[in-house]
This record gives structure tokens, sequence and C-alpha cells, in this order.
């Protein structure tokens, strides 16, 4: 039998729509699968995004807003401050809304040394297990603002 020119037009629309329906879901069930193994319940998780202007935020943030973010926070460049608790395992989810960044956080053994590339999540965890202030910085040259690229991680005794 032979498959009529329109027929295969719309095989080749249906393989093109299982494309593009499929891909994003692919990578949703790619960042799924990798997430549970490396957190556990008790886990305390905080998401930081880099931006070489603006430094460590808070939170998921697309580069489209960052800028709206500034305009409404004000102050250019305002470190963020997290805290746990002694013994807690916590974890970061680190992201970039920019160029490739890195982290580190010397007190606790953690050093980034592929960095951190833009649309990617690297995940990096530790146990609080000593209390006191530390500082945790980004560790691949970004930009103009990469010396205080910081951030503060109070462990409450
Ligand atoms: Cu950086």
């Amino acid at each position: 039998m032979r498959i009529s020119e329109k027929t295969l037009d719309l095989l080749l629309l249906l393989l093109l729509l299982v494309i593009v329906v499929g891909l994003p879901y692919g990578i949703l069930s790619y960042d799924r699968y990798f997430w549970p193994q490396n957190t556990s319940a008790e886990a305390k998780v905080f998401t930081l995004t880099g931006h070489a202007q603006r430094g460590w935020i808070l939170g998921e943030v697309q580069a489209r807003d960052v800028v709206s973010l500034w305009q409404k926070n004000g102050h250019p460049i305002e470190n963020p401050v997290i805290k746990v608790s002694r013994g807690e395992l916590v974890v970061f989810k680190l992201r970039s809304s920019d160029v490739t960044h890195g982290f580190s956080l010397k007190d606790f053994e953690v050093y980034l040394t592929d960095g951190i590339e833009p649309g990617k999540t690297v995940l990096v965890s530790f146990r609080a297990d000593k209390a006191g202030t530390f500082t945790f910085s980004c560790n691949a040259i970004c930009g103009d603002n990469h010396q205080i690229m910081q951030g503060t991680l109070i462990v409450q005794a």
C-alpha cells in the first residue's frame, strides 16, 4: 500500500508535536529524577540564584525579573542571610541567571570546581555541625561585583 503525501505530512506533524511536547517533559522528569537522590525529608533547602551585578538572590529568579526586583528593593546589592539550626542538613540549590558563577563555603568544606552554568541547577549539601556566622561566596570570576558576591549563613546553637 502506498502512503499518500497527505498521510506522510500528518505523520511528520505528529512526530513534531511529540518532540515539542515531550522535550520539556523530559527535562522536567530529569530534574525530578536527580532531586530525591540528593535530599532527604529533614533537609533544609534553599535556592540561591547568582547574578553578575546583583550577587546572590534568595530564591529562583529569572534573568528578566532581576532588574525589576532590584528596582523594587532599592539597594543594588543586598546579600542574603540564611538561618539554620545546628545539626541540620542544609541543601543549597544553586542557579545562575546570567553567566557562570561558582560557590564556596569554606567553613563547611563546600567548594564547587565546575561552576554553576545558566539553566542548570547544582546541588550542594552539608551538615551544619557548628554554630556561628559564616560567609559563602562565588568562586568563579563573574564580573565587576565578583568580590562582593557573598552571603551569610547563620547556624544557631
Ligand atoms: Cu559570581
